[in-house]
């Protein structure tokens, strides 16, 4: 079997060319590290391959933008923007979902839904804010029935002693915000509040997205009783160019450590810095800027090198957008939720009669650099590792490739770590390759270089037909050889054989590691249609959503390769087969 495996390996390898296999290790680990024996990951049903295993998503119709998460009494809750009527965008609602581990989900009724002439167009985006009685409180966006114009507006909990919070009550004073002929909003773009935040002054504070032109805006509102609400003469900030700002996000973390800060906390610098993140609506790309929070003239200053635009770091630099974060009192943390669209067309939507997932949420936090955030899956995902398989320190040869054998390669979480000797054979980064997913789209894992790409081949077939790629390439610096420059690259041109009308966009991010000093290291959670990569321990993350036609369920591979010219060092690896979750 094994030797069959590793036959049907090495003929695909050379089919594709590049690769010569190292048979001799391929052998060793289909038996040798399967430490546990515990549950198999569900199959899925043969007409639905990419519904997911561990990925929150509705029991069917269109999903997208998660909204309000947050903790009350104890049980987290998750309202999403849903379609009850089909596949496809419309007639929003807000589903609603709770959860005590964030990893198993019960589902309950729409939370809100059209019923008044200004939301009879959708119950859009929002957030909720628990109030200093411990009240949580929905604000969203209600979009009038007939003239897309949108507003603001305030649900509240109808029974408070019920920990789902199953009904909720719009407020009889709404629109609490709306466009009129005295202020300059523009009405069809003015939608997404923001979790609230209390200021010095006692009032609460809450942000908008918006735009005026081509102008991108944050405006700000404050009120004393969350009911009747002022439009500042300012908003908290704006960018000019970058068209319109969905989902804003506006919280504080902390300058050092990875604890959670409560979003209105004051702190003030040097502890405490802040995060504007904006949804922009012209690339469908989440941005985000580390800045401080000038609580006196009430706006918000980017530190610098950072530009509230497309030139800001992103969460995610795959597909992953409209998020929102909540700050968890129960583990003092702050947790990010982020709507993964398909990459499929609206046809095979409709046809599967779903669309959209959740990202499993992460844990978000300010790099000790300053300069940037870090991700990482929430722990509680963990307690689904089942079935692991285990390697011992390992040289991964030149142009090798192995299979990781033993784990339900369709539901797994892996962990990589690589270690790199001879820095100085990489190759020299050309001057003006500044965009990671241009140089990832330029070479893909079959270009051999200096060093690398060395990285993990998920949702693989048997033969290689079919497989998606998450790799690293390590460049020398241009014109400084004692710098380095890692890109991670996640490659989706092979992930399935009938995929001509797919998003096949090769994803790209640079890694700000030094691969000198510390391992390199990859974790990817693979969930059947979802591959979520983590790059230097949570430094840059990039999610693909890819529809194998081979590697299905226990039909999927995995494999670890190198296609470098030097050998690379794998200091550990670790692949589980994810349990089931209860989910919806
Ligand atoms: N989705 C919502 C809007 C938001 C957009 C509508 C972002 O409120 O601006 O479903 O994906």
């Amino acid at each position: 079997m094994a030797k069959d495996i590793g036959l049907v390996v090495l003929l695909s390898l050379l089919l594709l060319g590049n690769y010569v296999v190292n048979l001799e290790a391929s052998h060793h680990h289909h038996h040798v590290y399967k430490r546990f024996q515990s549950s198999k990951a569900k199959s899925p049903p043969p007409n639905q391959p990419y519904r997911t295993g561990y990925h929150f998503q509705p029991p069917k119709n269109w999903m997208n933008d998660p909204n309000g998460p947050m903790l009350y009494k104890g049980i987290y809750h998750l309202f999403y923007q849903y379609n009850p009527n089909g596949a496809v965008w419309g007639n929003i609602v807000w589903g609603h979902s709770t959860s005590t581990d964030l990893v198993n989900w019960v589902p309950h009724p729409p939370a809100i839904s059209p019923s008044e002439p200004y939301d009879a167009g959708g119950c859009w985006s929002g957030s909720v804010t628990i109030l200093l009685d411990g009240k949580p409180v929905i604000l969203y966006t209600g979009v009038h029935g007939t003239d897309n114009i949108q507003t603001q507006n305030l649900a509240e909990p109808t029974n408070l002693s019920d920990p789902f919070l199953r009904q909720w009550s719009k407020s009889p004073a709404n629109p609490l915000m709306a466009p009129t002929a005295a202020n300059s909003i523009n009405a069809t773009s003015f939608r997404d509040p923001t979790t609230a935040w209390l200021s010095l002054d006692g009032k609460w504070r809450v942000i908008i997205g918006s735009k005026i032109d081509r102008r991108g805006l944050a405006i700000l509102y404050t009120s004393k009783d969350f009911v009747n609400w002022t439009e500042s003469p300012e908003p908290l900030h704006s960018d000019d160019g970058t068209g319109m700002w969905e989902c804003p996000d506006f919280y504080p973390v902390a300058r050092f450590g990875s604890l959670g800060v409560e979003t209105s906390s004051f702190g003030g610098p040097p502890l405490i810095k802040h995060v504007l993140k904006m949804s922009l609506d012209d690339t469908k790309h989440d941005y985000y800027t580390i800045g401080t929070y000038d609580r006196v003239k009430d706006v918000y200053v980017p530190d610098k090198g950072f530009a509230q635009n497309g030139s800001a770091p992103r969460y995610d630099y795959g597909k992953y957008y409209a998020s929102k974060t909540f700050y968890d009192p129960l583990k003092n943390r702050r947790v990010l939720w982020g709507w993964v669209n398909e990459s499929s067309p609206v046809v095979n939507d409709v046809e599967k009669g779903w669309s959209g997932l959740q990202a499993i949420p992460r844990k978000i936090w300010l790099d000790r650099s300053g300069k940037q955030l870090i991700q990482w899956p929430i722990k509680e995902i963990e307690k689904l590792r089942a079935t692991q398989v285990k390697w011992p320190y390992k040289v991964l040869e030149a142009e090798s490739v192995l299979e990781v054998s033993g784990i339900t390669a369709s539901q797994a979480d892996v962990e990589v770590s690589f270690k790199v000797r001879g820095l100085e054979k990489a190759d020299e980064i050309e001057p003006d390759w500044t965009d990671a997913q241009l140089i990832c789209s330029e070479q893909n894992e079959s270009v051999k270089a200096g060093l690398g790409p060395f990285g993990l081949m998920v949702l693989a077939s048997k033969s290689l037909e079919e497989y998606t790629s998450v790799y690293f390439r390590i460049f020398k610096a241009h014109n400084d050889s004692n710098k380095y420059v890692v890109v991670m690259c996640s490659d989706q041109s092979r992930s399935s054989l009938e995929q001509e009308d797919n998003d096949r966009t090769t994803y790209g991010a640079f890694v700000d590691i030094d691969p000198f000093l510390q391992p390199l290291s990859l974790r990817t959670l693979i969930d059947h249609s979802i591959v979520e990569s983590f790059g230097g321990r949570g430094e840059a993350c990039i999610t693909a959503r890819i529809y194998p036609k081979l590697a299905i369920g226990e039909e999927a591979h995995l494999y670890v390769f190198n296609n470098g010219r030097q050998s690379v060092h794998l200091s550990s690896l670790s692949a589980w087969t994810m349990a089931t979750a209860h989910i919806n």
